[in-house]
């Protein structure tokens, strides 16, 4: 169970660190198979997985061996804490390996039009990282706060002005501050979709602590690479989404349908067929939703 603090802090800040999810046994298991299915279906190079069509992959749960990713008691209970509601998965997750760095400020919300300052977006990503970020570089950076702002695109900006008169809530690059999360093997890190952040984080050896915005750090690692702490071992991670039946949630899938990429998974994808998986998601109230009709 998250105590009231925690979740307190999951919607102030707009993510959330849940330590020790998974052994480092599992963790080395997930790691193994990644890297052997990544480099039969897409090559040894490093990937620019924006590029890819990705014809053949489904989503994180049809695989046998990365079920338990997703079907891990503590993660969908404390996704259920943070959105007080039953969890719904209807297959929007993916592996990475080796990826090349991806760096850029962003956020995630799609089709969102709701306030910003005074609704909870129900969407969170879930990030297992599977190996240190806590020493090393090629974590993900947050915007602590960033949630509550407004990014560009979203219909809300005579609100902003009116109610709150400030910049502030525009521009949260300029204004609020990124932290490199300080993930360890067997974490998760949970991030509200609205939250602003970017993946590829760079450590630099002199001041392993401070976060640069991510156009620094692409030049930092074009330039000065030599200043970097470089990544602790070959990037692997793990991405899944999950939300509360919503408006919110029926608009977000309909903007993932829209991606012919995403689209592919979801046909792919073999989740809402196995019986086992059914009988386990319903132990652990997780709704398996089809997406595709
Ligand atoms: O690569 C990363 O660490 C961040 C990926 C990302 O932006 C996302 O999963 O939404
Ligand atoms: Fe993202």
């Amino acid at each position: 169970m998250l105590n009231e603090d925690k979740i307190k802090q999951f919607w102030k800040d707009g993510y959330l660190i849940v330590k020790n999810v998974y052994s480092k046994n599992e963790v080395e298991a997930y790691r193994n198979f990644i890297s052997k299915e990544s480099k039969k279906n897409l090559g040894e190079e490093s990937l620019n997985y924006k590029e890819l069509e990705q014809k053949n992959l489904k989503d994180v749960l049809s695989y046998p061996e990365l079920q338990s990713v997703i079907l891990n008691k503590k993660l969908i209970s404390t996704i259920r804490d943070i959105l007080g509601d039953e969890v719904v998965y209807w297959g929007y997750s993916s592996f990475r390996w080796n990826e090349k760095p991806y760096r850029s400020f962003h956020n995630d919300a799609k089709n969102d039009f709701d306030c910003p300052f005074t609704t909870k977006y129900p969407l969170v990503r879930v990030g297992v990282y599977l190996q240190n970020h806590s020493d090393f570089s090629n974590g993900v950076k947050v915007w602590k706060g960033s949630c509550h702002t407004l990014r560009y695109g979203r219909k809300l900006l005579k609100k902003i002005f009116i109610e709150k008169g400030s910049f502030k809530y525009l521009f949260p690059q300029q204004f609020y501050k990124s932290v490199n999360a300080k993930t360890e093997v067997g974490d998760a890190i949970i991030w509200n979709l609205r939250t602003c952040h970017s993946g590829s984080a760079v450590r630099l050896k002199i001041l392993p602590n401070v976060s640069f915005h991510p156009l620094i750090e692409n030049f930092i690692a074009n330039y000065f690479p030599k200043m970097m702490i470089q990544e602790e071992k070959e990037r692997a991670v793990i991405f899944s989404t999950f939300g509360s039946e919503s408006f919110s949630l029926e608009n977000f899938i309909k903007d993932n349908l829209k991606h012919i990429e995403m689209k592919n998974i979801f046909k792919n994808s073999n989740f809402l067929q196995n019986e086992e998986i059914k009988k386990i998601s319903e132990e652990l109230n997780l709704k398996l939703k089809n997406v595709i009709s």
